[in-house]
C-alpha cells in the first residue's frame, strides 16, 4: 500500500514539475502512471482501433490512446473485404495512417487478419479451383503481408478456423484445398514477412473440446514445416466465466507447443447473458428486452467493483505467466466503442472495458495500476 501512494504521489509530482516548467510537455504523457508503462517490462499492452480513433477525430481520445497502449490492432480496416474489396483492388490509405499513428506514439502494430471466413471480400467466394484459390491466396497475402514486412511485430495468419467441438470450420478455404490451406497460409505469411510472429487467433479458447481442436492444428501446422510463432486467445470473456483456472489451463496447454501466446482481443461482458452466448460467434443472435439490458443508466457500483476485481484476478494470472504472454490487448479503447454494446443482442449498454464513455479510467483501470504498483 505505502509503495503505491508513493508511486501516485511520485507521478503527481513529475507531472507538477514538468508543467511547472512551462507548458505541458511529452514527459507528462511518459511519466503518468498509464498502463503501457506499469505493465512495460511484462508485456505489450495493446488497443483496437476503429477509423475514427485512426483518424484522430477525438482529441481527448487520441492523447489516451497514446498514453495508455503501445500496441495496436485495426479493428476492422485490416480485414480482407476493406483492404482487398476485389481481386486487383487495394485500399490502403487507411491501414497506412494507422501505421503513421503507431510511429508517432512509439507503439507497435499488429496485423488483424489475412485468412478469415468472415468479413471475406466476395471474390473468394467465388473460387471454386485449387489452383486459383493457392494464387488467390498468395497475392493476397504477398501484397499486404508484404507492403507491411518490417513495419509490424505480428499477424493474425488465420482467424477462427475451429469450431466449438473441436472441428475444422467450415469455410471456402477449407472446402476448395482441404485442410492444407491452413499451413499453406502461414508459409506465405513466412515469406512475405520473415520477420514477424505468425499467429493463429480464436475465440473461446478454453473450452476443453476447442483447446483439444486447436492443438491438434496447430501441431499439425507445425508438422508440416511451417513458422507458427503464437496463439491468440481472444478473451471475449464474462464476470464469471471463463474460470480462471481455464484460462490458466489453456494458457499453460498452449505454450506446452513450444508458442507465445497473446490475449488478443479482451473484454468483459457484464450484462446478463442471453441464450449463454460466449465467445464471438456473431451468427449467435438475441433480442434487446429490459431484463438484458438494465444498465442504460450507469453501471452500479457493485458490477463497477466485481468489473475491476475480474480485471485484477485476470491479470494477475497474465502476471504470473508473463513469460510467455507476449501481449495483451483490449478489443477497443472505452466502452461506448465497444462491439460488445451491440453482441449478441443489437443496442445494449455495455461496459466491457476499462475506460468509460468520456475516456475516464474506471475502478477497473485503477485496479489494474494497483497490482502492478504492489508487486513492485
Ligand atoms: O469489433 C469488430 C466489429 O466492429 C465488427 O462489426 C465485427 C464483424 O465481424 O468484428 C469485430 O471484431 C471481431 C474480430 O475481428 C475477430 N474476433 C471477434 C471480434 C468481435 O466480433
Amino acid at each position: 500500500m505505502l509503495k503505491r501512494i508513493n508511486s501516485t504521489l511520485c507521478a503527481i509530482l513529475i507531472t507538477i514539475l514538468v508543467t511547472s516548467c512551462g507548458s505541458k510537455s511529452e514527459k507528462t504523457v511518459e511519466e503518468a502512471p498509464s498502463l503501457r508503462n506499469s505493465y512495460a517490462i511484462d508485456f505489450l499492452i495493446g488497443t483496437a482501433l476503429n477509423s475514427g480513433q485512426i483518424d484522430e477525430q477525438d482529441s481527448i481520445q487520441s492523447a489516451l490512446i497514446a498514453k495508455e497502449f503501445n500496441c495496436y490492432t485495426a479493428e476492422n480496416i485490416m480485414k480482407s473485404m476493406h483492404i482487398h474489396p476485389a481481386k486487383d483492388t487495394f485500399n490502403f490509405e487507411a491501414p497506412d495512417k494507422l501505421f503513421a499513428l503507431a510511429e508517432k506514439n512509439g507503439a507497435k502494430v499488429h496485423g488483424h487478419t489475412l485468412i478469415w471466413h468472415s468479413q471475406l471480400s466476395r471474390f473468394f467466394y467465388e473460387i471454386k479451383d485449387s489452383t486459383e484459390m493457392v494464387s488467390a491466396m498468395t497475392d493476397h497475402i504477398n501484397t499486404i503481408a508484404g507492403r507491411y514486412a518490417g513495419k509490424l511485430i505480428s499477424w493474425d495468419v488465420v482467424n477462427e478456423a475451429v469450431e466449438g467441438d473441436g472441428s475444422l470450420r467450415k469455410s471456402v478455404f477449407l472446402d476448395v484445398l482441404g485442410e492444407d490451406y491452413l499451413a499453406l497460409s502461414f508459409k506465405l505469411a513466412a515469406v512475405a514477412d520473415p520477420e514477424a510472429d505468425l499467429y493463429y487467433n480464436d475465440y473461446s479458447m478454453t473450452g476443453e473440446a476447442k483447446r483439444n481442436g486447436v492443438i491438434r492444428m496447430v501441431k499439425k501446422i507445425q508438422e508440416s514445416g511451417a513458422k507458427i510463432d503464437g496463439i491468440g486467445m481472444q478473451g471475449h470473456w464474462h464476470l464469471n466465466s471463463p474460470t480462471l483456472a481455464e484460462i490458466e489451463t489453456s494458457i499453460l496447454e498452449y505454450a506446452a507447443l513450444g508458442v507465445k501466446v497473446a490475449i488478443t482481443e479482451l473484454d468483459i461482458d457484464v450484462l446478463p447473458n442471453p441464450k449463454n452466448v460466449e465467445g464471438a460467434d456473431i451468427s449467435q443472435r438475441a433480442e434487446i428486452s429490459a431484463q438484458n439490458n438494465p444498465y442504460t443508466n450507469g453501471l452500479p457500483d457493485s458490477v463497477s467493483v466485481a468489473l475491476a476485481k475480474r480485471y485484477e484476478d485476470i491479470f494477475a494470472l497474465f502476471l504470473k505467466h508473463k513469460n510467455v504472454i507476449s501481449r495483451v490487448t483490449f478489443w477497443g479503447v472505452n466502452d461506448g466503442d465497444s462491439w460488445k454494446n451491440n453482441f449478441p443482442a443489437a443496442g445494449r449498454t455495455n461496459y466491457p472495458l476499462v475506460f468509460d464513455r468520456d475516456n475516464k479510467g474506471k475502478k477497473a483501470y485503477e485496479s489494474l495500476l494497483a497490482l502492478k504498483a504492489l508487486k513492485e
